[in-house]
């Protein structure tokens, strides 16, 4: 019974020092990619608590292992008791201990996590406000469409791109995703987005840029021979920049289907 309370102490030192440690507010890691989005932080957050909280408690185990294998080592004139461990003092060492793990690391995860979740989530934008893209994942391309001159989606002005998305920076963007054949998964790892996109349903996935920047759009579920090179260009671009482009798409599609016209009188 005398070593319960040390071990006790000590564990639970150990562990307040990792939950304390992950509560700080932490900066960009180098092994992070850039974050260039408004809500990127809260996952590299929990991302550090996570590092910082399985670290601690690993390091804990380790040297409690070393010290035990260390202290009762083999010695001359000293026997070896078989323990069987099944004593009131052992359950209460092993279901303290277990409480310990699952309060300050496994709650406060799970606590963080839904803090984050509920926030990122209140900030998913209408899809009668801010900017709606509908992007489609097919084997092996992501098909962009925005709604065109008349705002509605599913109508013949609509503007469909492959493999090239572009939006304006300091907006918030709701992705409306689908897909034509098997799961794909919308991901951008700079702005901390990635949300599957499964056929016969939708889901959504909103994000906002913070500065302009040109980035990757990848897939991140393997779909097929193909997965290595589904990707595409993603530009955030000042907004000027973006409704010039967004004119200049819808101009060429109506040139186009006006060519299309002549030529089939
Ligand atoms: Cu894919």
């Amino acid at each position: 019974m005398k070593h319960l309370g040390s071990v006790l102490v000590y564990l639970s030192a150990t562990l307040g020092t990792a939950a304390a440690f992950a509560g700080a507010e932490t900066g960009p890691v180098w092994w992070l990619p850039p974050d260039y989005s408004t809500t990127g932080h809260h996952y590299d957050r929990l991302f550090n608590i996570v590092l910082y909280e399985t670290a601690v408690a690993f390091a804990a185990v380790v040297i409690a292992l070393v010290y035990f294998a260390i202290r009762y080592r083999h010695r001359e004139g000293r026997r070896a008791e078989y323990d069987r461990g099944d004593q009131p003092k052992h359950i209460m060492i092993t279901l303290a201990l277990a409480m310990i793990v699952f309060v300050a690391i496994d709650m406060n995860i799970v606590h963080r996590s839904n803090v984050s979740i509920d926030e990122i989530r209140s900030g998913m934008p209408d899809p009668d406000d801010g900017l709606v893209v509908w992007v489609t994942g097919e084997q092996f391309n992501w098909v962009v469409t925005y709604p065109g001159p008349d705002g509605k989606f599913g109508t013949i002005d609509d503007v469909t791109l492959r493999n090239e998305m572009h939006v304006p920076v300091n907006t918030k963007v709701l992705v409306r995703l689908t897909s034509r054949d098997v799961i794909h998964a919308f991901n951008v790892p700079q702005l901390r987005v990635k949300m599957d996109a499964v056929p016969g349903m939708e889901t959504r996935v909103w994000f906002e840029a913070k500065e302009p920047v040109e980035l990757e759009l990848a897939c991140a579920e393997l779909c097929g021979w193909g997965h290595y090179m589904m990707k595409g260009r993603l530009v955030i671009e000042p907004r000027e920049d973006f409704e010039r482009w967004l004119k200049e798409q819808e101009a060429f599609l109506l040139a186009s289907s006006d060519k299309g016209a002549q030529s089939d009188e």
